[in-house]
């Protein structure tokens, strides 16, 4: 029996679908998990995330994040790409402990997880990847102040959640670095929570600009929360009397800087550091590398990272941004 012309055709591209499909199956699932959907910094670590299982090839992304960032909402995610079977799972924690037990399970099923930006426990991930020196981003909060309002006057912190491991150990360090002769005349008069929401950090501010008539500057060590007090300052007509610094998105933050509210801010490159955690997560996934202490790890472009004894890489050191640099900036994140 021969085939004829028409048949062959069908039969190879059927072969070829089906070594399509298997190659499709094949690639390996990485999830990103953000503290929140919607959010601009986890916007743009996406888009590294992206890049990153590009250059790798053979590697899917899977984006899942809960609406709101809270640790509930994370746990219920996690568990859906337990059932996913995905490879790995990346995440900014909205808490360091509530998440362990589920991030356990998924490491007990062979699952690589890797913590970024927000950190959790150690007991809960083989690998954290922060974007750099907790007390070199305390310090810069604290320079960023000075150098708007000079060393006195009252000051108060805007943060994302109560739970956030990353905002609460910057506080830490900041307050460390107030009690620094250069800063002590800062006198930091209250914490307030805008839960990396528009609409609560918004409120929150005003709430500041209410409650301590005589504030002259708004911390926000999130990029939610910088933006949403910078609009509030301005709203309430109190430009050149407080102003706002942080850890902004020059995007979100051109205009306010334009505007004077805000004189200076600071952020890493959010694309380059969820660029590097899937990296990571792609390493301890193919073998490559390993979440041992004083492990290299290789990350593309950026170079390699080195593991601590606890399991933990940083990254770069905070940049700032200000009239000067920050439109060149906005194009990127
Ligand atoms: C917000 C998030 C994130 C933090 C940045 C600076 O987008 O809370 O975790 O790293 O701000």
């Amino acid at each position: 029996m021969t085939l004829s012309r028409r048949t062959l055709t069908l039969a190879v591209s059927a072969a070829a679908f089906c070594l399509a499909a298997q190659g499709a199956l094949a690639a390996d699932k990485i999830a990103l998990v953000a503290k929140s959907s919607g959010n601009g910094f986890f916007i743009a670590a996406h888009q590294g995330a992206q890049e990153a299982a590009k250059a790798l090839g053979g590697v899917e992304i899977v984006l899942a994040s809960p609406a709101k960032a809270t640790a509930e909402g994370q746990i219920e995610v996690i568990n859906t790409l337990i059932a996913q079977n995905v490879k790995a799972i990346v995440v900014s924690a909205n808490d360091p402990d509530a998440l362990v037990p589920v991030l356990k399970k998924a490491m007990a099923r062979g699952i690589k997880v890797v913590s970024f930006d927000s950190a959790v426990r150690k007991d809960g991930r083989l690998v954290h990847l922060a974007p750099s020196s907790n007390a070199l981003i305390g310090q810069k909060l604290v320079s960023l102040t000075t150098d708007a309002i000079g060393s006195s006057g009252e000051i108060a912190v805007l943060s994302a959640t109560a739970q956030a491991t990353n905002q609460n150990l910057w506080i830490v360090e900041m307050k460390k670095a107030l009690a620094e002769p250069a800063a002590k005349g800062l006198k930091l008069v209250s914490v307030v929570y805008g839960d990396d929401q528009t609409d609560k950090s918004y409120r929150e501010a005003q709430g500041l600009l209410k409650s301590y008539p005589n504030l002259k500057a708004i911390v926000a060590p999130t990029t939610v929360g910088v933006a949403a007090a910078a609009k509030a300052v301005q709203d309430e007509k109190k430009v050149g009397q407080v102003f706002v610094t942080g850890l902004g998105l020059p995007s979100e933050m051109a205009g306010h800087v334009h505007s004077g509210v805000v004189k200076s801010f600071a952020i890493w490159n959010p694309i380059d550091l969820g660029y590097c955690a899937v990296y990571i997560a792609h390493g301890l996934v193919s073998g490559k590398a390993t979440a041992s202490a004083g492990a290299k790890i290789g990350v593309g472009r950026v170079g390699t990272v080195t593991l601590d004894a606890d399991g933990e890489a940083v990254m770069a050191e905070p940049f700032t941004y200000d009239a000067g640099n920050v439109d060149k900036f906005a194009k990127f994140f």
